[in-house]
């Protein structure tokens, strides 16, 4: 470091100063003494620069040993914050009600056009429920493309729930680059709507893919803007193995939107089944004229065999009767073999309970999301042939 000079740049310099006027003097002399003038401005120059950024660094790292004791003493659970001394982590453990946190992963395939969205785990969520717990999942969805929307399973009265699962979205480099990942954390309730706990979202236009990303961040408010609200539908399933009967009784709806002018609807809704990928059996439940929270309480039951039940999606879908010009598809959702989340949930509760009927509350989608999450899944095109 530049403790001392060296000694024959200061009588330079002395002599610089020593003649401010530089009449008489040799053109060298005067070339000279500029430049020893401008070395020890530029040394003066350096030594200042290495000061301020040694005191810089040693007051940033006295501050962060003040917050891990903080961080320490206000809560000994935090031990994922210790481990990784992030800025995020330190800013989250001093803010007062939080949402909690998430360690996702990002990796991204060029070779196979796929981007896999790990969702590792999350850590401090925020309690939704009665007794201070909640029952988390996470939903996982890219925009604007929004392909497909994926949800891992739900972990029930737990605020730190291990998730470790992973989604793959078909997504060129392109495409890529102007897509936004969305995370959502919901809490599950078996019979009202589910609450969002907090969401990420990872513009994926700024992320380094020569790396796995994996990172623990905090969740935030969710974004209100594209939620796309089209209705919850209450419906309850039953299956009797030995009688090889299923009964769907369509129950309620709730919070439809309006199709009409008069801000009504005149709801009614269908439901129909798919055998491995093709159209079956169809039945459709009475229209409820201007109404946006119809009650139905109508039941169908179908013959499915113990071997069909394996190989069978049934899709219910919501609709807007027209007089004059065509229906008008309001909101859908299917479960079955290849349904995932909520809906892929109450299928396996209806099969893991037999004779008995389990309602359950979904959250409608838009036809263009059903229709693309199933074809997705097909190897043999038959779109033309879908009741859907
Ligand atoms: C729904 O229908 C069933 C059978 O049709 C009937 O027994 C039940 O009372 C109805 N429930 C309500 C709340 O109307
Ligand atoms: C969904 O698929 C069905 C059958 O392939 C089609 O008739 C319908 O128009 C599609 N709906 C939307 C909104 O794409
Ligand atoms: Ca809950
Ligand atoms: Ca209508």
């Amino acid at each position: 470091m530049f403790t001392h000079t060296d000694p024959t740049l200061l009588s330079e310099a002395s002599m610089l100063f020593a003649y401010p006027s530089c009449r008489g003097m040799p053109r060298w002399a005067i070339y000279t003494i500029f430049a020893a003038g401008a070395l020890l401005i530029l040394i003066c120059c350096l030594c200042i620069c290495v000061k301020c950024c040694c005191k810089g660094n040693k007051k940033k790292k006295k501050k962060k040993k003040d917050e891990k004791i903080n961080l320490n003493g206000m809560n000994g659970k935090t031990t994922a914050a210790l481990v990784q001394p992030d800025v995020t982590d330190v800013d989250y453990g001093t803010a007062k009600k939080e949402r909690g946190k998430l360690l996702y992963s990002l990796d991204y395939s060029a070779a196979q056009s796929e981007l896999t969205v790990g969702i590792k785990q999350a850590n401090n969520l925020m309690a939704m429920d009665l007794g201070g717990t909640s029952d988390p999942y996470v939903k996982v969805y890219i925009i604007p493309d929004k392909i497909k929307t994926c949800e891992t399973k739900v972990f029930r009265h737990t605020l730190n729930p291990v998730f470790n699962e992973q989604f793959n979205f078909p997504i060129s480099k392109s495409t890529l680059l102007k897509s936004t990942v969305v995370m959502q954390v919901f809490d599950f309730n078996r019979f009202s709507k589910h609450n969002i706990i907090g969401e990420l979202r990872v513009e994926l236009s700024n992320v380094d893919w020569n790396h796995v990303i994996e990172e623990w961040k905090p969740l935030a408010e969710p974004a209100k803007f594209e939620e796309e609200n089209l209705g919850e539908i209450c419906f309850s399933l039953r299956y009797v193995p030995t009688a090889g009967k299923l009964t769907v009784v369509i129950l309620e709806a709730k919070n439809l939107k309006s199709m009409d002018i008069s801000g009504n609807s005149d709801p009614y809704v269908k439901v129909q089944l798919a055998l491995d990928k093709r159209k079956w059996k169809k039945r459709k439940t009475s229209i409820k004229k201007n109404s946006l929270n119809p009650y139905y309480n109508e039941s169908f039951t179908f013959d499915v065999s113990f071997d069909q039940i394996q190989r069978v999606n049934l899709v219910i879908s919501v609709w807007d009767h027209d007089a004059m010009t065509r229906n008008d598809a309001m909101g859908k959702i299917f479960l079955g073999c290849d349904a995932s989340g909520n809906q892929l949930r109450h299928w396996a509760d209806m099969l893991s309970n037999p004779r008995r009927p389990i309602a359950q509350w979904h959250n409608l989608l838009s036809a263009e999301q059903v229709n693309s999450t199933l074809t997705l899944k097909k190897k043999i095109p038959l779109v033309s042939k879908m009741p859907f």
